[in-house]
């Protein structure tokens, strides 16, 4: 809610259309302090003063008394504005020292948050007179201003009215006057510094993970439509997304981590995923995957076949990479092997010929993985109740013992998986050990539709597993 609040509030100062000032004249009737409530005069060793003169302009004008000898940072003659969301237009004011003595001189700067400041004004008096200052300014961003007096006498009075500073006030009284965190903005993409995770990027604001943490696991069980064995471990990968997001929440680019876990499979599976919110056209490029033999495979990277839900082939054959098995007992484990799939959906703004896509409307906890078993293209095995691609060989369904039909997918007459996914890491069952007899409350999880036994893969409190079925 905070980020759309902010953006919201921005939105309506834009759309206002006035061009936006800060000011200082010193007459308002709560005197200095009103103006250092709103942040005036922050950095100052002692507080500015009121002189009831015309010198400068009006009844009131701000003075300081000081020592306009260069007596080092502390004792600087000075008066600074708040800080400001600088706009381009001209920073007026006016300007004296009216009791002159010796050399005087004004410098003006405008100062950054890291206080390095560049120098916008350099002015020598020669009499006590009252001088106007219109200075052309180009410069946008949190800045504030510093009117510096020194000299090489002693006391005297450096004076300032009728201030104009293009831009708002973007200092926080609240917090010491520091810069208001909610309006910094270095790259102008409107998503404030504090909330942007590239704040000096302005084609990325956002990163979403999903899962918010580590790796999510899905597993398979590749004799479907048969129940085979049924360990569940006939390929297991490991997975993880960063989407990237730009400050109207469009997807700019996904980094896949894919990581095969298992194989523990006599067939040559294939791993792939469905995207079913996002248009092919919508994916400028797909990097990463593995090979891809078997599979036709479209210049962007996604697979021909499926023009309405971008399909990605992660590899077709698991066992090119991983040559154990990782599941049979006895047998030492061999490292995950990664896969980084990216994929670019904007680049330097510009989205993919099908247009831009929100991380909403992407909705990756609706991916959809699925495992293609022994090469064969069709024989496609998703999570339950996952639509099928538009290449599945969907004379297979309701054969053998899955009890594939309309409203129900993937799944047996009595609700069984082929795939599982799990929101975190999974100790899958060792090779040819029943999922059901290795997790003991599996069936019931099933039975109550996943209502029940929530926890029958984390648990492992007694009567939840049998370690000895575990891989
Ligand atoms: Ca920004
Ligand atoms: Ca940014
Ligand atoms: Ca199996
Ligand atoms: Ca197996």
């Amino acid at each position: 809610m905070k980020k759309i609040f902010v953006i919201t509030f921005l939105t309506l100062l834009s759309l206002t259309g006035f061009t936006q000032t800060v000011t200082n004249d010193f007459e308002n009737a709560g005197g200095w302090k009103y103006y250092s409530n709103v942040c005036w005069g922050i950095g100052m060793n002692n507080e500015y003063e009121y002189f009831n003169t015309n010198v400068v302009g009006g009844g009131f004008t701000g003075s300081k008394v000081c020592q306009t000898q260069n007596l080092g940072e502390k004792n600087i003659c000075r008066l600074e504005s708040p800080w400001t969301n600088l706009a381009a237009g001209n920073i007026e004011f006016d300007h004296a020292v009216p009791s002159k003595n010796g050399t005087r001189k004004l410098t003006v700067y405008l100062v950054k948050e890291d206080d390095s400041k560049s120098k916008i004004l350099e002015f020598t008096y020669t009499n006590g007179n009252a001088n106007h200052a219109s200075i052309a300014n180009n410069v946008t961003g949190i800045r504030k201003i510093r009117w510096e007096w020194t000299g090489n006498d002693g006391n005297s009075r450096g004076q300032l009215d009728n201030i104009v500073i293009p831009g708002t006030n973007a200092s926080d009284p609240s917090h010491d006057c520091e810069p208001m965190a909610a309006i910094i903005d270095a790259d102008g993409d409107g998503v404030p510094d504090t909330q942007d995770e590239y704040p000096n990027d302005k084609y990325r604001a956002y990163n979403n993970y999903y899962p918010a943490t580590g790796f999510g696991t899905v597993a398979f069980e590749d004799n479907w439509p048969a129940y085979g064995d049924y360990d569940l471990n006939d390929l297991v990968m490991g997975y993880k997304f960063k989407i990237v997001s730009n400050a109207q929440h469009n997807v700019v680019e996904i980094f896949n981590t894919m990581l095969l876990r298992a194989n523990g499979a006599g067939m040559e599976n294939g791993f792939g995923y469905q995207l079913p919110a996002v248009n092919p056209g919508s994916i400028r490029a797909v990097t990463g995957a593995g090979n891809q033999s078997g599979y036709t495979i479209s210049d962007n990277g996604t697979e021909t076949g499926n023009p309405t839900k971008a399909t990605i082939i992660v590899f077709d054959k698991s066992h090119q990479y991983m040559n154990e098995w990782n599941t049979e007992k006895g047998v030492p484990p061999v490292p995950d092997v990664q896969f980084d799939i990216y994929l670019e959906f904007m680049k330097n703004g510009v989205a993919g010929a099908a247009g831009t896509i929100t991380v909403s409307n992407l909705n990756i906890a609706q991916w959809n993985p699925f495992l293609v078993a022994n090469g064969q293209r069709g024989r496609e095995i998703h999570l339950p109740n996952y639509l099928p691609t538009d290449l599945a060989d969907q004379s297979l369904f309701g054969t053998g013992d899955d009890d594939t039909q309309t409203g129900k997918y993937y799944k047996s007459k009595t609700n069984l998986p082929w795939a599982l996914d799990i929101y975190g890491a999974f100790d899958y069952p060792a090779e040819h050990m029943d999922i059901s007899q290795t997790y003991l409350h599996f069936g019931a999880w099933v039975e109550s539709s996943g209502a029940n036994f929530k926890d029958w893969y984390s648990n492992t409190g007694a009567g939840y597993r049998d370690d000895a079925k575990i891989y």
